[in-house]
């Protein structure tokens, strides 16, 4: 069953100069990813991603933490996008303006044909030296973690964990596209972690019409426009085709 779209969203996207989005792990669940909110399957049921996706817990067991991610990796190598990355890839194509940050680290929306991805937290498929920060290859090398081949510290996923800076330059396009935004689409995020969180209230505080797409409310719920209680894959699929329908 088709999401219903409220007629006058339709016309919000239609006038719109300038679209804005934050996407979160629910946009990926459609495609089989666990989100962070689901309890973990199989060997990772009994830890919970707050307390993996930090440094401290890389200092205090660098392989377990690497083993994570290489099951996380594997994971995300194995599905596909799905109508949501795809109908936000089409979207991106048809308004004048349009910016996509991202807090998942899945790589599910450049896959899917977005270009204009800001990834908030960094991306799993990358690899870097947990001493220097650049980026390093670890196929073929020894060690949960590898080692560096360089300076011989462990290598580690380029995410941002619990404690870490946003990449500042990412964040601060965020912020001033957000606020530049007629429209803004929260999709598929719980709306609990900062600062990606605070991109809705800098669209609102810069007059945009805020819209959330998730099957649950959030803190983010009383304070949007428009509320759009279907699966992400749906709610997104119907909002692109009623407005193609539409001018
Ligand atoms: C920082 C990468 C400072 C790693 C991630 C107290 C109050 C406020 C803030 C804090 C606080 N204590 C600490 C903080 C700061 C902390 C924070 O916000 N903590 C939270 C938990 C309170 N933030 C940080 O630490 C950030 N850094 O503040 O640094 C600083 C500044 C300068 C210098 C040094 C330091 C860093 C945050 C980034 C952490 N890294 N990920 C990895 O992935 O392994 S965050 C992680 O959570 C993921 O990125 C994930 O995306 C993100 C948020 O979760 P969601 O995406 O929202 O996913 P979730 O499972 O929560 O929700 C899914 C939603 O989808 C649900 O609502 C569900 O209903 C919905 N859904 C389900 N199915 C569907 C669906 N929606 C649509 N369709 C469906 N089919």
């Amino acid at each position: 069953m088709a999401a219903e779209v409220p007629q006058v969203l339709i016309e919000a996207l239609r006038e719109a100069r300038s679209v804005a989005v934050l996407t979160g792990a629910g946009i990926s669940a459609e495609s089989g990813v666990p989100t962070f909110r689901d309890a973990q399957t199989g060997l990772w049921e009994h830890y919970r991603p707050e307390d993996l996706a930090t440094p401290e817990a890389f200092d205090r067991d660098p392989g377990l933490v690497w083993r994570w991610y290489a099951w996380r990796r594997e994971l995300v190598g194995g599905v596909e996008p799905n109508a949501g990355h795809r109908a936000l890839a089409e979207l991106e194509s048809l308004v004048p303006r349009f910016t996509l940050a991202t807090q998942n680290v899945d790589g599910l929306h450049r896959r899917a044909g977005s270009h204009n991805v800001l990834e908030l937290h960094g991306d799993i498929s990358r690899t870097i030296c947990s001493r220097e920060r650049l980026t390093r290859d670890p196929e073929g090398l020894e060690g949960e973690p590898p080692s560096c081949p360089e300076c011989g510290a462990y290598l580690r996923p380029d995410v941002v964990w619990f404690g870490e800076a946003l990449p500042v330059e990412a964040f601060e396009t965020a912020q001033e596209e957000a606020r530049e935004s007629d429209l803004f689409l929260s999709v598929g995020t719980s709306s609990l972690v900062q600062p990606a969180a605070s991109l809705p209230q800098a669209a609102l505080s810069g007059g945009a019409t805020v819209v959330e797409v998730n099957p649950e409310p959030t803190p983010l719920t009383p304070h949007a426009d428009y509320t759009l209680r279907s699966p992400a894959g749906e709610a997104l699929s119907a909002l692109v085709a009623a407005y193609k329908n539409s001018v």
